[in-house]
């Protein structure tokens, strides 16, 4: 694998990631958290579950065909172009908009998904099969499984031109069937249909797995146009899948932020191969609550979380919950009430160090979205 984008430097230090993703410039909504992961690259650390759960899908794929080529250092900054644009999502589409996206500048951004570099890579590649991973970055809410840097990986496959459409689907959906059965064993798996701007038919694939249908992957037949904008004909299979997602069920791993972990009772657990995570401690979680009148009609909670990511430099936060929300019966003014859980995955906190940065985000929410403490 290579980096197609060679103007991006790759593994640059968080000085330089941060001179080149924050410019302080309108449009640029890059912090210095989400700054600072950029270049990590933990899906091709040596070890790490997310390098093993990849090099296991690549190793099945290129099983079923030699054929397959895998990208895994392409650069996360591209264009929205890329990201969207070629994407056929539409420019009023939620996913674009700078509450849900990290954008460099108009028309930079950190990639949102793998797919991203599709219409690149269907150009590039010349067996026109791949498998391309990376990390991807939304803006999000905070909880166990949610993080704003989260791991993909995206498969394509072309077809002879012609190849009807059942043929198609009937091939997507045996391929990554026989890959759950490689990853999971004998599992229950549903398709339900699904919808994406560049896939016709579009379907997700959920698997069974501790009394829960959990989402493992999207896909889909690649929209026609995609492929001729490529300046190809053939017909072809797209799908999109999370890495952390299957590896929080292989290797029983509770909490999302643990795979950012730098602490050697978490790396030190694994060898390569897939073992059960032994919880090293649990350490007390704290609760703090925060209420406050939302003061304007654009709050959105993912500003909310965002500032409370800024507040904090190391992963001290378990989860932050809207518990209450109550419309002013006159003044039709919004409160919300939203409930901390602080806890670190490597230490004990102390009451100290939880106040100040709970009053930092007190602070920085009046500043920076106008809100009014309650
Ligand atoms: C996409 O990102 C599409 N690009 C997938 C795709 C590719 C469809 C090619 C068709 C063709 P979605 O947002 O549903 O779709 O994410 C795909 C997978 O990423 C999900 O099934 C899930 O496994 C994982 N995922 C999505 N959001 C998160 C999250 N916040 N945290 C962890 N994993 C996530
Ligand atoms: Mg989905």
């Amino acid at each position: 694998s290579y980096n197609i984008f060679r103007g991006v430097r790759l593994g640059f230090s968080s000085t330089s990631n941060r001179e080149e993703l924050i410019t302080g410039l309108d449009d640029n909504n890059v912090t210095e958290n989400i700054a600072s992961r950029v270049g990590r690259n933990l899906h091709l650390q040596p070890n790490h579950p997310l390098h093993t759960i990849k090099q296991k899908i690549e190793t099945h794929f290129l099983t079923l065909h030699t054929s397959f080529e895998t990208y895994s250092n392409l650069s996360p900054i591209v264009s929205t172009k890329n990201c969207f644009d070629d994407l056929l999502i539409p420019p009023s589409h939620v996913s674009r908009s700078p509450s849900d996206t990290y954008y460099i500048s108009s028309t930079k951004c950190l990639r949102t998904h793998t797919s991203a570099h599709q219409s690149t890579l269907l150009k590039e590649s010349k067996s026109k099969c791949f498998l391309c991973t990376g990390d991807v970055y939304r803006r999000d809410e905070i909880d166990r499984s949610h993080y704003p840097v989260f791991h993909q990986m995206e498969g394509v496959k072309l077809f002879e031109e012609g190849t009807h459409v059942s043929v198609i689907e009937d091939d997507l959906k045996k391929t990554l069937e026989g890959l759950t059965q490689e990853l999971f064993g004998d599992v229950e798996m549903r398709w339900n249909t699904d919808y994406f701007p560049f896939t016709d038919p579009s379907w997700e694939l959920e698997i069974y797995f501790n009394d829960e249908w959990l989402e493992v992957l999207g896909s889909g037949v690649i929209q026609p146009s995609i492929i001729t904008n490529a300046g190809l004909t053939q017909p072809g299979w797209a799908f999109g899948l999370g890495l952390e997602r299957l590896a929080m069920v292989l290797f029983k791993i509770p909490d999302i932020r643990l795979f950012w972990s730098k602490d050697e009772r978490f790396l030190g657990q694994f060898d390569g191969g897939i073992v059960e995570f032994k919880p090293f401690s649990k350490y007390p979680s704290s609760d703090r609550d925060m209420s406050f009148w939302t003061g304007s009609q654009n709050f959105h909670s993912n500003d909310f979380a965002e500032i409370v990511r800024n507040c904090i430099t190391e992963d001290i936060i378990e989860s932050v919950t809207l518990i209450d929300e109550f419309t002013h019966p006159k003044t039709k003014e919004v409160s919300n009430c939203f409930r901390f859980t602080y806890r670190s995955m490597e230490r004990s906190l102390t009451n100290e160090e939880i106040d100040r940065v709970h009053f930092k985000v007190r602070e920085r929410a009046v500043e920076e979205l106008g809100v009014v403490l309650r």
